[in-house]
């Protein structure tokens, strides 16, 4: 092997690994590369198994220019891996851009069912005026649901709520919340009350448009001393302004229940025809919207407030009766029959 040759053949190896290198477009062309060109069987690491058989004063200069061929691929081999990788890295940039100008996907909102809407509406009116929220359960007995309301078993007002019995003797769903007013009475006496009761009622009726199996109710209490006709008046007055606007005109027409002494039942103005006279009012000018009373005085003694110290009222409406009137709902069997179409209206 001649002197020139053997430097022929490094200049060839540098020559061809930068070519080859100059192809390279990726990582994995990268590694091939480096194995090519720098790996342990590569002409250049090959030059330096040669170094013995070259005579003896050719081997500095030969091992010198072998050392700078190999450093000078290591140097190229870094650029072009920097090139490689920032060329990549701009293709995700560009084939991964988020496109900010395209309008966005509408999320699915849910909405409060209607009966909670007028629910939230009631709470709200009643708790500005100093009521607080009471609950109580909805499967009773015998004894909370009528007999300590005055409502003795073979009473003839028993025919005014259709039961569901359960197997259980004596115990039912409750077909008003009035019940609740004992069980507040019990928890709290002998303190003065002002209390809310809603819940969910269940009547064993022929399902129509305007009566249902299971419907809610909202009861009104309050019991201390002194409390007259005229503080039940004024707080359903003050309830019916809130709920239907300043200007509503309202009647109490003289009702009976066994558990409030005298009794009534309110009518407010009907606000379609605005007391002219409309199918929704049955031509009469009024819509009925709760029975209330002053509490009997065996109901205040069952509930262990002395009736001669103390006197209360009471009042009972029906929420949804109030949102078919407000929103015009002819059935109210649409309140729990799940149909979209009805409740996407709310
Ligand atoms: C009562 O249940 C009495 N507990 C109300 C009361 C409370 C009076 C406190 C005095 C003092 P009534 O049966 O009228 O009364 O029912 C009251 C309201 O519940 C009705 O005005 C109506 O809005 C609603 N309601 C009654 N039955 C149904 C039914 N089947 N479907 C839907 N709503 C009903």
């Amino acid at each position: 092997m001649t002197e020139t040759q053997v430097f022929e053949d490094l200049e060839q190896i540098l020559q061809q690994g930068l070519a080859a290198l100059e192809e390279v477009k990726d990582e994995a062309g990268l590694q091939a590369w480096r194995t090519a060109h720098l790996g342990r069987s590569a002409p250049v690491m090959q030059m330096f198994s040669r170094l013995p058989q070259l005579p003896k004063e050719l081997r500095p200069q030969v091992g010198q220019r072998a050392n700078q061929v190999k450093q000078a691929l290591e140097a190229a081999l870094a650029e072009r891996g920097e090139q490689v990788r920032a060329a990549s890295l701009q293709q995700k940039l560009a084939s991964e851009r988020v496109d900010v100008t395209l309008p966005g996907r509408q999320p699915l909102r849910g909405r409060l069912h209607p009966e909670t809407q007028v629910l939230r509406r009631i709470f709200a009116v009643f708790e500005e005026m100093g009521f607080q929220v009471f609950r109580s359960r909805d499967v009773e007995t015998d004894e909370y649901n009528f007999e300590l309301l005055n409502i003795p078993a073979y009473h003839p007002a028993r025919d005014m709520w259709d039961t569901f019995y359960t197997t259980r003797p004596g115990v039912l769903l409750r077909t008003h919340t009035s019940p609740g007013q004992i069980h507040v009475m019990r928890a709290s006496a002998p303190e003065p009350i002002r209390a809310i009761l809603p819940g969910m009622c269940y009547r064993y009726e022929q399902v129509s448009a305007r009566h249902e199996t299971q419907f809610y109710q909202v009861e009104v209490l309050a019991v201390g001393k002194n409390i007259t006709f005229g503080d039940l008046k004024g707080t359903v007055n003050g309830f019916a302004r809130r709920m239907f606007g300043q200007n509503v005109r309202t009647r109490l027409r003289p009702s009976y229940f066994p558990f409030t002494e005298p009794s009534a039942e309110m009518d407010v103005e009907c606000f379609v025809c605005g007391g002219k006279g409309c199918p929704v009012c049955k031509g009469s000018g009024w819509l009925e919207i709760m029975g209330c009373g002053m509490m009997h005085p065996t109901v205040l003694r069952n509930g262990g407030y002395d009736p001669e110290v103390y006197s209360g009222f009471a009042a009972g409406m029906g929420p949804e009766r109030i949102s078919m009137l407000q929103s015009r709902i002819e059935d109210i069997r649409y309140f729990w029959a799940n149909d979209l179409r009805f409740l996407e209206q709310f």
